[in-house]
């Protein structure tokens, strides 16, 4: 692959700004710093741009079966979307069958990737059936690389759910194992029973979706979850934080000393309830759990991205398509498949809503978007730093860049974008993934299946959990 010199750009990293050279040899970063000779290496003129490390999202459903359906995007075009949003490793959701153990949920999701991935990527193993084997066969994962599992605390009546008594076993075995839980907190009891209400109603639109999911039903999960997790004396980390009063108990337990990480996503800023109760079925393409809020909880989620309260922001991209597959839910929002695509509106989003807007500074854009995710899940520094040794993942950021959303100019295999017609200012013009170029000013460059896994083992890093 050869030697790569980035000149006249500023790098940006989680720490700070300054203007430094960047060299590549091969797969790797060998040393960052002013003028220096490439030794024949190639030369890129970066001027103007930002040289920031590779993104990371740990939270995407590629080629998975949910609500009745597969998601729209498998990891080919899943990836391709990755790679156009800036991001050069995914950690993806391995879904435990009914009966099935956690290794073949890692091996089914092998087989899902291989030959199609363009970036790297991890798993987490959702536990959908925690029967005694797999209590016994959970400490196995961290030896796999596969240093986090998530537990659903939603969906009742369907494989996904779990109990509390699930949930603080799988956290005890877990800090013990050196795996992370992951946890989806909405309280799934409650939800049925607003669910089943609403129905007998006849209140059957999309908008029934936010309506049976209030805050409190998410916030009360969230502290439950957490309080478990002190019990259980473990770490955690909550998905998908979407409002004030969830983010308050995530607060709460930071002030006792808890180490709770957590992670909001692009939809709960870009989006609201109004769009859910969009003109006729419009609603169902912005159907997600927990559902869109008022907009009245965006001060303090910017506020806890801003204090690190929350320190990751994730996708939960979840594509399917509006024909088809949100349509199943026509006469019934229960039926309508959960989730949006978003991986590659994820960092466009959060420059234009929050640097742009001096929300946040690019050095805490860097931090939930590469960094920290590197940290929290077992991957720093090989991933999510500048630094000579790590991986050569470098984001070209142009914060010039102009982009209008539109579905004929996403990368995904999705019918729309909820996005559609938003106006993004700064974008990635070019992506590398150790070395090698897969994207560049709107094209795919990457080939298919260059994609690598990732080991990753955890150790709770102190500090970063926590607003101190
Ligand atoms: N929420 C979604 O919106 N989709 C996938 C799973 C989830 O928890
Ligand atoms: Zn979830
Ligand atoms: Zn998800």
């Amino acid at each position: 692959m050869g030697r790569l010199l980035f000149t006249g750009g500023t790098v940006v990293t989680a720490e700070g700004s300054y203007q430094a050279d960047v060299l590549i040899k091969d797969e790797k970063i060998v040393a960052v710093g002013k003028d220096l000779s490439g030794d024949g290496a190639e030369t890129v003129d970066v001027s103007g741009k930002l040289v920031m490390p590779g993104f990371i999202d740990a939270h995407t459903h590629m080629d998975m079966p949910f609500g009745g359906t597969v998601t729209a995007d498998d990891w080919a075009t899943g990836t391709a979307a990755v790679a156009a949003g800036g991001t050069t490793m995914i950690i993806d959701f391995a879904l435990q069958e009914e009966g099935g153990t956690l290794a073949g949920a890692v091996e089914t999701w092998t087989e899902k990737a291989r030959d199609k991935a363009l970036i790297d990527y991890g798993f987490h193993v959702a536990i959908t059936d925690l029967r005694d084997d797999v209590k016994t066969e959970l400490p196995s994962l961290a030896a796999k690389g596969i240093a986090s599992v998530k537990i659903f605390m939603a969906y009742k009546g369907t494989p996904l759910y779990s109990e509390d008594d699930d949930l603080f076993e799988v956290l005890q075995l877990s800090k013990d194992a050196g795996v992370l839980v992951l946890v989806h907190a909405e309280n799934g009891d409650v939800i049925a029973k607003l669910q089943e209400q609403a129905l007998a109603r006849g209140d059957i639109a999309p908008r029934f979706h936010a309506l049976t999911r209030p805050p409190q039903v998410e916030a009360e999960a969230t502290g439950r979850a957490i309080r478990l997790a002190e019990v259980a004396g473990a770490p955690i980390l909550i998905v998908h934080v979407s409002c004030a009063p969830a983010l308050e108990e995530i607060h709460r337990a930071h002030e006792r000393g808890q180490t709770v990480y957590a992670e909001t996503c692009p939809q709960y800023f870009a989006f609201s309830y109004s769009d859910l109760a969009r003109e006729g079925f419009q609603g169902a393409k912005y159907v997600c759990s927990p559902p869109l809020r008022d907009e009245s909880n965006r001060p303090a989620l910017w506020n806890g991205l801003k204090v690190g309260d929350l320190q990751i922001f994730g996708s939960d991209h979840c594509s399917f398509n509006y024909e088809g597959q949100k349509e199943l839910g026509k006469e019934d929002f229960t039926l309508i498949p959960n989730g949006l695509p978003g991986v590659e509106e994820r960092a466009m989003a959060l420059w234009t809503l929050g640097v742009r807007k001096g929300r946040l500074s690019e050095n805490q854009f860097v931090a939930a978007l590469s960094t920290n995710q590197a940290r929290i899940y077992g991957m720093y520094p090989k991933k999510g730093a500048l630094v000579p040794g790590a991986d050569a993942d470098i984001v070209l950021w142009d914060p010039e860049l102009s982009v209008m959303a539109t579905v004929e100019n996403r990368h995904g295999n999705v019918d729309y974008t909820p996005y559609e017609g938003m106006a993004f200012d700064g974008g990635p013009a070019s992506v590398y993934v150790r070395g090698r170029l897969v994207y560049r000013d709107g094209e795919i460059m990457g080939e298919h299946g260059s994609g690598r896994f990732v080991e990753r083992s955890f150790t709770a890093t102190r500090g970063l959990e926590a607003r101190v």
